[in-house]
């Protein structure tokens, strides 16, 4: 669906907005206590186990990577079962662990100060009665897929479900900061929620974007994720919606906008979520002297989601095959699948487009399959030429994984 405002008031109630939540008692739980089923990952190394959780709040069933501050993979067959992830099985990612357990978004307020004519201090309310858009879009942690990296690195040993697709109500980042008026000079524009770290010397989770991106008619605030408002996990009552780049700038519960007059050199955007300047973000394992810039587009990425490695298919059979693929800061242009080892591609059938920032549901078929071990590769091409690369790529951080994706069937 191509972004577009909606003047009216849209399905969305005022009420369900202003609903507090608690998650009072999340802190307490032991690990045990989380785990009545468990899965196994497919990630590089020990242990490849890990619980399934339905104790958190908003939460269906997850997969506990960690209890405080929480994260949260979303099951692959998810993917399976629409072109959106619900909210309730929505990842979570968090850096501290000192979250508000309920949010009252009548007394909340959005500041927006810094080189700015006039600051300003919105409620809920002004910014419901601003004109809305809406869009789909990929939230993707810069360290998806960490898991499969190979030597590895530390980090969170996730798989592919660090990602979701929503669609994302809100208001443009821009409308808000022409409210304020930014004054010349400005050079970027920094992000802080209620979130806080646990010790007071450790550095508050901020980001920060640059002026003109800022102000770029994409970027938005959003009070609305698939329709309802936001799971307190995913940052209940505001977030920062950045189409196209990695979800670290994608700030939660937003409280705070900074416009700054020089760049941010905090240490979220000076060391953490930095990436090497080199195509993919690849190095050797154990390069170093390498110039460092912050993470920030995302690159084309497509999986298999009704098959897993390891699956058996009947022999003599052809089978419907499907997954979904998204092309980063750029739309989908195809979809292809190799049964040769990449030797050969095949198109795929592109399911409904919903805009360049959404994921896309592919499908095919393949043909019938003599007995023994087959492998299935996937590869999305987006329409600035991006294409998944054949090698991995890998970097210190476990950041930006878009390996073509390989699944290991056998036919019996
Ligand atoms: N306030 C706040 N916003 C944040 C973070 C955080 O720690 N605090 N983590 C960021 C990172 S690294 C990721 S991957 C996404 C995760 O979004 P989600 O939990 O809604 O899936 O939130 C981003 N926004
Ligand atoms: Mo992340």
């Amino acid at each position: 669906m191509p972004q577009h405002r909606i003047h009216a008031r849209s399905h969305l109630s005022r009420r369900a907005v202003l609903r507090t939540i608690g998650i009072a008692g999340l802190a307490v739980a032991s690990q045990s206590a989380w785990a009545d089923q468990s899965v196994e990952l497919p990630i590089a190394g020990e242990p490849r186990q890990r619980p399934v959780t339905h104790d958190f709040p908003q939460k269906g069933s997850m997969i506990l990577q960690r209890i405080r501050p929480p994260l949260l993979e979303t099951p692959m067959e998810v993917f399976d079962r629409g072109v959106f992830t619900p909210n309730d099985q929505f990842y979570v990612r968090w850096h501290w662990a000192v979250i508000p357990t309920k949010v009252d978004a009548d007394a909340f307020r959005l500041a927006v100060r810094g080189h700015v004519n006039q600051a300003l201090s919105l409620s809920i309310s002004d910014l419901l009665s601003m004109p809305r858009v809406e869009l789909a879009a990929v939230n993707q942690c810069s360290g998806n897929s960490r898991g499969l990296f190979s030597p590895r690195v530390p980090g969170a040993q996730w798989a592919h479900g660090a990602m979701g697709n929503a669609r994302w109500t809100g208001v443009l980042l821009k409308d808000v900061l022409d409210r304020a008026g930014v004054k010349l000079g400005a050079v970027q524009v920094r992000f802080n929620g209620l979130d806080e770290p646990v010790v007071p010397e450790a550095p508050d989770f901020r980001k920060s974007l640059d002026v003109d991106h800022a102000r770029d008619g994409e970027v938005m605030i959003a009070f609305a994720m698939n329709g309802e408002q936001l799971p307190l996990l995913n940052g209940f009552p505001l977030r920062l919606i950045v189409p196209g780049w990695y979800s670290t700038y994608w700030v939660k519960m937003l409280s705070d906008i900074e416009v700054l007059d020089r760049a941010d050199d905090d240490y979220w955007m000076t060391t953490a979520y930095t990436i090497p300047d080199t195509p993919h973000a690849n190095i050797a394992p154990g390069q170093t002297g390498v110039k460092m810039v912050p993470i920030s587009r995302m690159v084309p990425r497509s999986f298999f989601t009704n098959v897993t490695d390891g699956a058996s298919l009947p022999a003599g059979a052809g089978a419907a095959i499907r997954g979904i693929a998204f092309g980063g800061d750029a739309g989908v242009a195809r979809v292809e699948l190799s049964m040769d080892d990449g030797r050969t591609w095949q198109p795929v059938t592109l399911d409904e487009d919903y805009g360049k920032y959404s994921f896309r549901r592919w499908q095919t078929s393949i043909p019938q399959l003599t007995k023994g071990s087959h492998s299935l590769m996937v590869r999305c091409t987006n329409l600035s030429g991006d294409v998944q690369t054949a090698m991995p790529n890998w970097n210190n951080s476990g950041f930006m994984r878009n390996v073509i994706e390989t699944v290991h069937v056998t036919a019996i």
